[in-house]
């Protein structure tokens, strides 16, 4: 193969054409953060979110070396459930590309790719950030520094507390990267509704954030990336005792085991899904919908605001 440029899925290339709502989502919380053979069935929930709320899905990774803008359901289907599909965050796109391998896109990676093809709104689970320990192993996930240059809005519900959640928001806050809840003062937790932190900003509706990005645009100032952190419902949360146990549990299991670099997220999202017998995978399905939901509702209003400007 000797054309490496970015393959659009008809529909996301119509729909970016024409101006209509796009949403990106990643491929590697299919092939590396949710256990099959729920990934597939998930993966396909969270484009059909996208569509009900009147966006059109953009799932993105990487099949044979080619870097897809909008997988089909066979390309989804075959990085759901073949073995040896690779992690790769921004710095290995280029090298999976030119030995043709098949790869899921990480938040750093799917941000990235999504900027680049002109998509404004991502909605994924959670964000890497730094790992406890990281003062010892320097081990930050690439997503932080990515975000810091990528013009793009990421729904997350935060970040999982097997990383430094603390430690994360303050390199969010050095790199500038813009955080903002929803409807909320509080970072969220991912599996836990609060993550033990506040917020300096908080918006109250989809068209806000649209206001945000409008904003961010027109000032052309700040090119980074705006977190919009989307918590659980407390009656929805894991359940914090569970929680607790399990993550306890995870990082002695993750230092008996010697594990480190990219293997260490999700190795702990699969000690998570199998100690607690499959609550953490509902709680973490639940999530991903939301902000599925979520972003749909910004990328509509984005191409609401842009349609009555144009
Ligand atoms: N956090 C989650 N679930 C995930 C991930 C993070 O709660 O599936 C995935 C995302 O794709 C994220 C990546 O970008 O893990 C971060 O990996 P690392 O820590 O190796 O940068
Ligand atoms: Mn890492």
């Amino acid at each position: 193969m000797t054309n490496f440029h970015i393959r659009f899925g008809t529909e996301v290339a119509d729909a970016l054409r024409d101006g209509r709502p796009v949403v990106a989502l990643e491929s590697t919380i299919v092939s590396h953060g949710l256990p099959r053979p729920d990934n597939l069935r998930v993966a396909r929930e969270i484009e059909a979110t996208v569509r009900d709320a009147g966006a059109v899905p953009a799932t993105i990774g990487m099949v044979g070396g080619e870097l897809v803008v909008g997988l089909d359901d066979a390309q989804l289907t075959r990085l759901a459930t073949v073995d040896g599909v690779a992690k790769l965050s921004v710095r290995d796109l280029a090298v999976a590309a030119a030995t043709g391998a098949d790869g899921a896109t990480t938040v750093a990676a799917t941000s990235a790719v999504a900027a680049a093809a002109g998509i404004g709104v991502f909605a994924t689970g959670g964000l890497g950030g730094v790992h406890r320990e990281a003062s010892q192993t320097f081990d930050e996930s690439a997503d932080l520094t990515t975000l810091a240059r990528t013009p793009i809005a990421v729904v997350c519900a935060g970040v999982k507390s097997i990383l430094d959640v603390g430690a994360t928001l303050e390199r969010l806050e050095t790199l500038g990267v813009g955080v903002v809840g929803y409807r909320t003062r509080r970072f969220p937790g991912f599996y836990l509704t609060d993550g033990g932190f506040d917020l300096d900003w908080s918006v109250d509706a989809p068209e806000t954030v649209a206001d945000v990005l409008a904003a961010r645009a027109q000032h052309g100032v700040h090119t980074g990336a705006l977190v919009v952190a989307n918590p659980l419902p407390v009656d929805e949360q894991l359940d914090p005792a569970l929680h607790d146990r399990t993550l306890t549990e995870g990082l002695a299991l993750l230092e008996r085991d010697g594990v480190t670099g990219k293997a260490v997220t999700p190795y702990l999202l699969a000690h998570f899904h199998s100690a607690t017998e499959g609550a953490s995978l509902a709680v973490n399905v639940r999530i991903i919908l939301r902000n599925a939901d979520l972003a749909a509702r910004i990328a509509v209003a984005s191409a609401a605001r842009a349609a009555a400007r144009a």
